[in-house]
């Protein structure tokens, strides 16, 4: 079968998953919250990256349902706990009808407090049709869902974006992290520097060893993630159980 054929059934033969990957405070190391991150396990395909079926998720709208099963999963894993859940966006879901409507029945129906939500979006989904994301957002916030910035540092980074739309947390990407010295730490400084400048909290992804986890603390960065400090698993129970940090 084709990528589309196949994904076409995976939620009704419920092969799509969820892995929760921890975010933690970088003062003391404590998971602060989860990123809930889609997997697909298909009869047919095999595992199937989300690098692949995510694009043709958007392509062919199934992005819509898959999307909302996806906040209805991690807010029904989220409920019992006291951290906060990350769940990605795509700027297709945006631009149809019925986001807004289907986040608010997914909280009233699993009874999740809406502050312990978090929606990470991309620059992509600002940049769309601005005038009327802006109105969802709006609708999200007066919610009390609180909005991430996801990939800071790979998108067209039009800084007034930042002010428009008011986010809660920008989530610095891994990629900066790759950066060679001397560069790295000033590049890094300044990209927290201008998200602190928008009243927004930190957070830098793609953390893989000690030394990048230092340089956080030495930075000031308020949260981080990446596979040093616990990589995607497949529960939240795992995800919850990674050792703590010093
Ligand atoms: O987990 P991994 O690094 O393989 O994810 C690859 C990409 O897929 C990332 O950009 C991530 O944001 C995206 N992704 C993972 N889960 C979801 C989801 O539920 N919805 C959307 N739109 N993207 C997701
Ligand atoms: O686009 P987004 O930031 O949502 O995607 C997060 C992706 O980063 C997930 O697919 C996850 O599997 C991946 N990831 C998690 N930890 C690490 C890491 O330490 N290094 C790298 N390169 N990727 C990571
Ligand atoms: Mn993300
Ligand atoms: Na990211």
């Amino acid at each position: 079968a084709t990528v589309p054929a196949a994904l076409q059934l995976a939620l009704e033969r419920e092969e799509l998953s969820l892995d929760f990957q921890p975010m933690r405070r970088v003062a003391d190391g404590r998971v602060e919250g989860l990123e809930a991150l889609l997997r697909w396990r298909s009869a047919e395909l095999g595992p199937v990256s989300p690098e692949v079926f995510v694009p043709v998720a958007e392509e062919t709208g199934l992005i819509v349902p898959i999307g909302l099963w996806a906040i209805e999963k991690a807010c029904e894993a989220a409920v019992g706990g006291s951290w906060r859940i990350a769940v990605n966006l795509s700027p297709v879901q945006f631009s149809q009808p019925g986001l807004i409507s289907g986040i608010g029945a997914i909280l009233h129906r699993t009874g999740l407090q809406p502050s312990r939500l978090v929606l990470e979006l991309t620059e992509r989904t600002l940049t769309a049709r601005p005038g009327s994301v802006r109105e969802k957002l709006r609708s999200l916030r007066a919610m009390g869902v609180l909005l991430a910035l996801d990939d800071f540092g790979t998108g067209y980074s039009k800084l007034a974006s930042l002010h428009d739309f008011r986010f809660d947390m920008v989530k610095v990407d891994g990629s900066v992290l790759r950066i060679g010295a001397p560069q790295r730490e000033p590049v890094l400084c300044a990209l927290l520097d201008i998200a602190r400048a928008f009243g927004a909290a930190t957070v830098v992804e793609g953390v893989e060893n000690e030394a990048e986890w230092r340089m956080l603390g030495k930075l000031g960065a308020d949260f981080a993630q990446g596979r040093f400090l616990g990589a995607p698993r497949e529960s939240v129970a795992a995800a919850l159980a990674e050792p703590a940090m010093p």
